[in-house]
């Protein structure tokens, strides 16, 4: 079995100890961190998707496996943030109101740092009301919302109806994402952008960015 198979199987299995040591190993072997996150983490992360959809696996192996990536994410962090890096612009990003899936932000926000933007984290269950509040307050130019329950998603609608409302869409761009979340329902939400994962993500922020 492949170094990177076995770390996704480690994180399927929730194995904290080796999920951790499979990722220093591979980091070790100068293995690009991008393949180490897309072909061993996440691959596994997305197998326990699939097994807990198909009632497979329950609650508490899926929070193992949580712990288990979030680990592996904490060693290939500065690898994903290394260089030296351009002042691009300050987004505020955070888990919408009612959703504790954070793992999904927090890889979308290191991707952000590491291209070299200023990012304020808000954590997870944010509401409309705190993301404008503190977007106003840091001058940021982005809102970020994740979301990965369907039941989660309308509060990024609240976000950018509040922008409207207050007369800031124009100085402060939104950009939404999450597994539930499709290009076309943000598009009828009016949001700015959409990104399938944390590598368009970067993309379509500078975009958003560049586009003033
Ligand atoms: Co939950 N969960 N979960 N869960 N969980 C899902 C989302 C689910 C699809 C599983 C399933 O049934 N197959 C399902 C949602 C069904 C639905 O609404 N349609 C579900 C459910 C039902 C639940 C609970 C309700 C279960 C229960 O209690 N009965 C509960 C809800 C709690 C709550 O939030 N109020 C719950 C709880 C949990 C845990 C706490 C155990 C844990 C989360 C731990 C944590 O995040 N700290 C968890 C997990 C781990 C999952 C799955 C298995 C994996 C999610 C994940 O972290 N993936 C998930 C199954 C799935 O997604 N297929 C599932 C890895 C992560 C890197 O990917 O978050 O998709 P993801 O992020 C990607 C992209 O989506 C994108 O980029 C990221 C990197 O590629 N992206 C953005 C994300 N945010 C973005 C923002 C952007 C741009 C891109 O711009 C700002």
């Amino acid at each position: 079995m492949s170094l990177l198979t076995e770390l996704a199987l480690a994180i399927e299995t929730g194995d904290r100890d080796q999920s951790l040591a499979l990722t220093k190993q591979a980091v070790q072997q100068a293995m690009p961190p991008k393949t180490i996150l897309d072909d061993g983490i996440l691959a596994g992360m997305q197998v326990v998707g699939k097994r807990f959809a198909a009632h497979e696996i329950f609650l508490p192996n899926v929070l193992l496996a949580a712990q288990a990536m979030q680990l592996a994410l904490e060693v290939l962090k500065p690898l994903l943030m290394e260089g030296d890096l351009p002042d691009l612009g300050k987004i505020v990003i955070g888990t919408v109101q009612g959703d504790l899936h954070d793992l999904g932000k927090n890889l979308v926000a290191i991707m952000l740092r590491g291209a070299g933007f200023e990012v304020i984290d808000l954590g997870k269950g944010v509401s409309a009301e705190d993301f404008v509040k503190v977007a106003l307050e840091e001058n940021a130019s982005v809102i970020g919302m994740s979301a990965l329950l369907t039941t989660t998603i309308p509060v990024m609608k609240e976000v950018v109806d509040l922008l409207k409302q207050k007369g800031l869409d124009d100085s402060i761009k939104t950009i939404v994402g999450g597994a539930p979340v499709t290009e076309e329902w943000a598009r009828g939400i009016g949001a700015s952008a959409y990104a399938y994962d944390g590598t368009r993500a970067v993309e379509a922020v500078k975009e958003l960015v560049s586009a003033g």
